[in-house]
């Protein structure tokens, strides 16, 4: 499923996000930049130790929530992994959406900076940081909407979904801003 703004392309697609052939993709990942399950573990092991020895060299103070960092992509099929970490959700009153949309922000910003013209997305927070899906996909189409509309770069922005319960909260979030 597409949208297009002006001359840019929102993509949702169902899969695995290390396997995506553009300039960058995104890591779910924690503040402290230390590894974990989820997209982070498929990272990491897809792409080598060479990702973590550049976050640990470059990112010693880690990465704050809401915030992005960027590396090389190791054996992955991308040039660049750009890490963001997303809040943990803890009820919706701890600043949670501001949060999240700054993390999906932040990133798009970082590839722009690095010359990206795409960028793949998993969906950030709602896995092990539990999230809620369609509240969680509103706000990264929203925020990826809100970001093309604005900027040159990137200029194709794709979500890849694990599953159908993720394909189909984006593909309704998508729907709704359409
Ligand atoms: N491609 C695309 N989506 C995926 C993939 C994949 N290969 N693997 C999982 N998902 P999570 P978080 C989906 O837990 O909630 C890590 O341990 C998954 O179904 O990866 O931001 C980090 O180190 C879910 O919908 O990220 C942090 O400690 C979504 O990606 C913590 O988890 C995000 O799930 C971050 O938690």
């Amino acid at each position: 499923m597409k949208l297009h703004i002006g001359d840019k392309t929102i993509e949702l697609v169902e899969g695995d996000v290390t396997r995506q052939e553009v300039d960058a993709i995104v890591n779910a990942a924690n503040s402290r930049l230390a590894g974990g399950g989820g997209v982070d573990g498929a990272i990491h092991r897809a792409g080598g130790p060479t990702i973590m020895l550049e976050t640990d060299a470059k990112y010693p103070g880690g990465c704050p929530t809401g915030t992005a960092v960027i590396t090389g992509a190791g054996n992955l099929p991308s040039k660049y992994v750009i890490h963001t970490v997303g809040p943990v959700w803890s009820g919706g009153g701890r600043g949670e959406s501001e949060l999240l949309e700054a993390a999906y922000r932040n990133s798009l910003e970082l590839a722009a900076e690095n010359d990206c013209r795409s960028v793949a997305f998993p969906s950030l927070s709602t896995g092990a940081y539990r999230y809620p899906m369609d509240q969680a996909a509103r706000i990264a189409i929203t925020t990826a909407i809100d970001y093309l509309g604005r900027h040159d770069l990137p200029e194709l922005v794709r979500f890849v979904l694990f599953g159908q319960g993720a394909y189909g909260a984006f593909a309704a979030a998508l729907e709704e801003q359409g």
